[in-house]
């Protein structure tokens, strides 16, 4: 029993040491974040790499540091930012923050998640379960939409 634990615990400190966590909350004051709108676009034809977005609102100040979802072997955390006219993404490794009683959006052309080595096509109205994970408040799972974000500014979002 103890030597699978210590590998575990291990593991657990590595995580730890690589999330640079904010500070906790005051106890007492346990962080709960609501997520609506959780919606995929369609994986593009030959591609195993696709975009998601939803809205986010946590009654503390808290972080999106991870997701996790079966259908992907990886999920991150982007951001979109224009660099010489050219719509460049990069991953927040350190993770979305979320301050107390906003509503953080993630969208086109904004901050998304994005799926890699997805497993099997996605297709419009099928579902997924997409779990978050935050560094203070309980992990949340939803099930998020296949489907075209109503607002598109920046065409198919096809990913790396
Ligand atoms: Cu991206």
């Amino acid at each position: 029993m103890i030597r699978t634990l210590i590998p575990l615990a291990a593991v657990a400190a590595l995580l730890a040491a690589c999330s640079n966590e904010p500070k906790p909350v005051a106890a007492g004051e346990q962080a709960a974040v609501s997520v609506t709108g959780a919606l995929c676009r369609p994986t593009p034809v030959g591609r195993q790499s696709t975009g998601c977005y939803l809205t986010l609102t946590s009654t503390a100040a808290d972080r999106l540091v991870s997701l996790s979802t079966p259908v992907a072997g990886r999920v991150e955390i982007h951001e979109s930012r224009i660099e010489s006219n050219m719509m460049m993404m990069r991953e927040l490794r350190e993770g979305l923050p979320l301050p107390a009683g906003q509503t953080v959006e993630l969208k086109p052309g904004g901050n998304h998640i994005m799926l890699l080595a997805v497993t099997a096509p996605l297709t419009e109205g099928q579902t997924i379960p997409l779990t978050l994970n935050f560094a203070t408040a309980t992990p949340v799972v939803v099930q998020a939409t296949i489907g075209q974000p109503p607002v598109d500014e920046y065409g198919t979002h096809t990913g790396h």
